[in-house]
């Protein structure tokens, strides 16, 4: 078995410790921190979703899980986020009211890290008013909204008309994603961007402060 899969199984069983040391190991091989995201821990979490769909785990094991591709995370993040000088913009970034998930979140915030941004993490389960508020105090360039749940999706529209009800919808650009996430969503709620991926997310960005 190759580095990457042992990566992908100790991720699966939730070995936090093994997940750090095989890392390491794959960055000491001289693999870059995007291939051991991309080909190590995220298939392991498509893995963990599909088993859990099919009524073949639990909870449980999909927290310990989380927990286990989080270690990972932390210890690549430094790489991600080295380097930059100029600040590309200023992002509000949060999972959605009701959504606890927040690795793809987490990712995202990273990625636009390492390619410039300030990231200001309002964290998870964030409501409509409580980004309106963060708009208001912190007047970034960006909002920047996850989810993973279909159920939640519907608070990224409330959050754009809060927006608009606060008269600040002009003042940021929305950028949203997360798995049931589609451009025709982004259109019909009048956000102003979307990303299929972290690294989607970050063109985007890069896109729109072009203009
Ligand atoms: Co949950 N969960 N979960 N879960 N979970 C999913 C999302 C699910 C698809 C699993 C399944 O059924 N196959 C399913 C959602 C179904 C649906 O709505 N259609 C689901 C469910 C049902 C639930 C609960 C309701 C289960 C329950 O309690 N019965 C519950 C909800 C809790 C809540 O939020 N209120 C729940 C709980 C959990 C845990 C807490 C156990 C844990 C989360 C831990 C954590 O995040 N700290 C968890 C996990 C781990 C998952 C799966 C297995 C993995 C998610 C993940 O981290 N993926 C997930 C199945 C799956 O995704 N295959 C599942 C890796 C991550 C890097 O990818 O987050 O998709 P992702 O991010 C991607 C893109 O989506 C995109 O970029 C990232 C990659 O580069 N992206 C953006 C994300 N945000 C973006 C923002 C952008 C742009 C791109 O711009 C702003």
């Amino acid at each position: 078995m190759s580095l990457l899969d042992d990566l992908r199984q100790a991720t699966i069983k939730g070995d936090a410790t093994r997940v750090v040391e095989l890392a390491e190991l794959a960055l000491n091989e001289g693999l870059d921190a995007d291939r051991i995201i991309r080909d190590g821990l995220i298939p392991a979490m498509d893995y963990i979703g599909d088993e859990f769909a099919e009524g073949k785990l639990y909870v449980p094991e999909m927290l310990i899980s989380a927990r286990a591709m989080q270690a990972g995370m932390e210890l690549v993040k430094p790489l991600l986020v080295e380097g930059q000088v100029e600040t590309l913009a200023k992002v509000v970034i949060g999972s959605v009211q009701g959504d606890l998930h927040d690795i793809g979140k987490n990712l995202v915030g990273m990625m636009l890290e390492g390619a410039g941004a300030e990231i200001i993490d309002l964290g998870t389960d964030v409501s409509p008013a409580s980004f309106v508020e963060a708009v208001r105090e912190e007047q970034p360039d960006f909002l920047a909204m996850s989810t993973l749940l279909t159920t939640t999706m519907h608070v990224m529209e409330k959050t754009v008309d809060a927006l608009a009800e606060a008269g600040l919808k002009d003042s940021v650009k929305v950028l949203i994603g997360g798995a049931p996430v589609t451009e025709a969503y982004c259109s019909e709620i009048g956000a102003d961007g979307y990303g299929t991926d972290a690294a989607a997310a970050v063109s985007r960005v890069r896109e729109l402060v072009k203009g």
